[in-house]
């Protein structure tokens, strides 16, 4: 008997609330959030979360691989949070998109304010007035921004904490001038790849494809979205790169000089993500423990549990050596000496999502080693010498796991249809490939026949010709058809 395994049988009663099955997708989500600690949603303001301390240090992690991502060549940078009304009612497009979503100050005190000032729903109009007095030549170009902050949408539809926030705590939004419209088209690959290799850090397969037109976002030439696919099938929008031409420019004036001297339009990008990325990684990689959360991240990434049987203080002391071995190694460790009984701490720690936990007990000690339990449920002896490198190699593996079994998942939801009456049996189990001609009557009646949404055409991928499901035309348009969050 292992002596993690002789401290349960004595904790009988050591029983915990589970989870609801990840089957009933919705509640499972709503109380891991609150169990495992990550946002608290009983703020009295609909659409605000609370962060708790844990869900804050993951997202600390999170966005802390954004910025690596970033940081290269963008500068970070921060602008106010409120903005003119006249500023931002410049953008006809813009406002159209934004005009409803708006929380608007009117007054300081009791004094009503002369000009109304909009709380950012996006900074295009905040930033784009001072772009037009830093850019100059194009000397100045390109130039590559960001900044991680709070936003404000009324959203009328229904709100979910992470998912569809009025209050977005955790906005990176990236904004670059360009001399040429080509300059801004391959800006906008270069975000989707810094997206790509984003996702892949947090080990969440996903897809890419270009919205439709009547999808893009207001003021944009186009958009490009990445979409994670969710365990109920729907897909959820974790991040957008858009083509803004010379809308803006036009709009807020932003002009260089060019090598000939010629005044001319910049033209634009921006991308963004939000808080959604940690609802994609949490929906997809949790199970009915709890978190999993990848080594990457997480903030704890090795707990290690003493079981205190036989000699107590040779336990502590080879459980606080470890301890400082990994803390010394830059691993992210925590030892467990609470007064709870192993059972509760595994418990506790698996919720939280902890890949890697070391039960460290007389008997294994005697034996030189201690018994490492992977957050997958591995399980395995491992000698006390060379333990180090052991973890670092497990958690290489845990990262390749979680990624091939994400990839199986997200594989298995995505079907190439037919016909309007296949995609509809498919969208309700995840998202069809859907032969498209790429007009738009075309578009709204798949829309509205298949009662789903349009993600767009599929990025990086040729297809052979096809009938399109409307019309019948041959060609080798495709769309992808998903319910959405
Ligand atoms: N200015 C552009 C690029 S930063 C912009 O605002 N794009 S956006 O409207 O598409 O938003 C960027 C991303 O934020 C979306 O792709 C989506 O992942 C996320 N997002 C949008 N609305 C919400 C919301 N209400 N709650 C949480 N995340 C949101
Ligand atoms: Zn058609």
């Amino acid at each position: 008997m292992t002596d993690s395994k002789i401290i349960k049988s004595k904790a009988k009663d050591n029983k915990q609330a589970k989870l609801p099955g990840k089957d009933s997708f919705s509640e499972w989500y709503h109380e891991l959030l609150m169990t495992a600690e990550i946002v608290d949603n009983r703020y009295p303001v609909k659409g605000m979360c609370v962060w708790f301390p844990f869900g804050f240090a993951l997202k600390k992690n999170v966005y802390a691989v954004i910025r690596e991502l970033l940081d290269p060549d963008h500068q970070e940078t921060q602008f106010p949070l409120l903005i003119p009304e006249n500023e931002f009612m410049k953008e006809a497009q813009h406002i159209k998109g934004f005009e409803e979503e708006v929380y608007w100050v009117t007054s300081g005190g009791t004094t009503p304010l002369e000009v109304k000032l909009a709380l950012r729903p996006t900074s295009e109009t905040a930033i784009y007035p001072m772009f037009k007095l830093w850019i100059r030549s194009h000397a100045d170009l390109p130039l590559r921004i960001y900044q991680i902050v709070n936003t404000f949408r009324y959203e009328t539809k229904h709100t979910r904490p992470l998912i569809r926030l009025r209050e977005i705590t955790s906005f990176k939004e990236a904004h670059t001038v360009h001399a040429t419209w080509e300059d801004a088209a391959e800006q906008v690959e270069v975000a989707i790849s810094r997206y790509s290799e984003f996702y892949r850090r947090l080990a969440l397969p996903f897809l890419v494809s270009r919205r439709p037109s009547w999808d893009k976002f207001p003021g944009a030439d186009y958009t490009t979205a990445i979409d994670v696919i969710m365990p109920d099938g729907k897909t959820l929008q974790v991040g957008t790169a858009h083509h803004l031409g010379s809308t803006f420019a036009k709009t807020y004036e932003i002009t260089y000089e060019a090598e000939n001297g010629e005044q001319k339009l910049v033209s634009q990008t921006c991308y963004g993500i939000s808080e959604r990325c940690i609802a994609a990684l949490i929906s997809v990689h949790g199970d009915e423990k709890g978190l999993v959360l990848p080594w990457g991240v997480a903030p704890i990434q090795v707990v290690i549990v003493p079981i205190l049987l036989g000699d107590k203080e040779k336990v502590l002391a080879v459980s606080r050596n470890l301890q400082g071995e990994l803390a010394a190694a830059g691993v992210a460790v925590k030892l467990d000496t609470s007064d709870e009984r192993p059972g509760a701490k595994f418990y506790k720690w698996e919720m939280k999502g902890v890949p890697i936990r070391l039960e460290v007990g007389p008997r294994d000690i005697e034996k030189g080693v201690v018994t490492l339990v992977r957050r997958d449920g591995a399980k395995k002896a491992v000698p006390l010498v060379g333990l180090v490198e052991a973890i670092n190699k497990e958690a290489e593996e845990l990262q390749a796991a979680l990624y091939t079994k994400a990839t199986n998942l997200h594989d298995a939801k995505v079907k190439e249809t037919a016909s309007i009456e296949e995609a509809k049996v498919q969208t309700q189990v995840g998202v069809a490939l859907v032969p498209w001609c790429g007009a738009v009557e075309c578009g709204h009646q798949l829309e509205n026949q298949v009662e789903a949404n349009m993600l767009g055409e599929p990025q990086y991928q040729s297809f052979p010709e096809a009938a399109c499901a409307v019309c019948g035309k041959l060609s080798a348009g495709r769309t992808y058809m998903a319910r959405q969050y």
